[in-house]
C-alpha cells in the first residue's frame, strides 16, 4: 500500500538523458509522454543539451534536458511511471552508466528528502553533474536545494564539464 497522495500538486523535476537511437527525438517524445501522465501537468521544459559522458567514458555523447511537472502522484508512483516510460522507449540495463535510449531520473519532489531503497531525494549525484544542473538552472536558476545551494551557482561551478545548449527548439 502506498502513502496517501498529496492533496495539492507538488513541483517535481525530472532529468532526461539518452545517447542511443536518435536521443533528441526520444527526449522530445518523452516530454509529450510526461505531459500525458495521470494526475500530472507538464509545467516546463529546458532546452536540449549535448553533453560529454560522465562515469563510463567510452560511449557517444548524450542529449540531456530537464522537465518540471506539477503532480499529485506520490513520489514512488511517479518513479514507477518514469520507469514505465523508459521501458516503452526500449531501455535495457546492462551495466552501470551504460549507453541507453532513455533515462528518466526523478531529481527533486518539492523539498522532500527521502531515503528509500528505491528512491533517494534529492537525487544523490545531481549537485555535481553539469548535464543535470545546466538545464535545471535554465528552467529555475534561483531554486535552492537543501544542503547543496542555489542551482545557478552549482551549475556555474561545474560549467567546465562539457555541456552545450542546442539552439533547436526542445519541443
Ligand atoms: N547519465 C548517467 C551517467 N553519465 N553522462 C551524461 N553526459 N549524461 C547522462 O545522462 C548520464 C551520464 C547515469 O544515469
Ligand atoms: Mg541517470
Ligand atoms: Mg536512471
Amino acid at each position: 500500500m502506498s502513502a496517501a497522495p498529496p492533496l495539492a500538486p507538488v513541483r517535481a523535476y525530472i532529468g532526461l538523458g539518452g545517447n542511443l537511437d536518435d536521443p533528441a527525438a526520444r527526449i522530445r517524445r518523452a516530454f509529450t509522454a510526461l505531459a500525458g501522465l495521470s494526475h500530472t501537468r507538464l509545467a516546463g521544459t529546458s532546452s536540449l543539451y549535448r553533453t560529454a559522458p560522465v562515469g563510463y567514458l567510452d560511449q557517444p555523447d548524450f542529449i540531456n534536458a530537464v522537465a518540471a511537472v506539477d503532480t499529485t502522484l506520490p513520489p514512488l508512483d511517479l518513479l514507477d511511471a518514469l520507469l514505465a516510460l523508459e521501458l516503452d522507449a526500449g531501455r535495457e540495463r546492462s551495466f552501470r552508466n551504460a549507453p541507453r535510449t532513455l533515462d528518466l531520473d526523478l531529481l527533486l519532489y518539492g523539498d522532500l528528502r527521502l531515503d528509500h531503497p528505491r528512491l533517494t531525494l534529492p537525487h544523490p549525484r545531481m549537485g555535481s553533474r553539469a548535464f543535470v544542473l545546466a538545464p535545471l538552472a535554465e528552467l529555475t536558476p534561483g531554486l535552492r536545494i537543501a544542503e547543496l545551494g542555489e542551482v545557478g551557482q552549482l551549475a556555474a561551478a561545474c560549467a567546465d564539464q562539457g555541456v552545450k545548449r542546442l539552439a533547436e527548439p526542445a519541443r
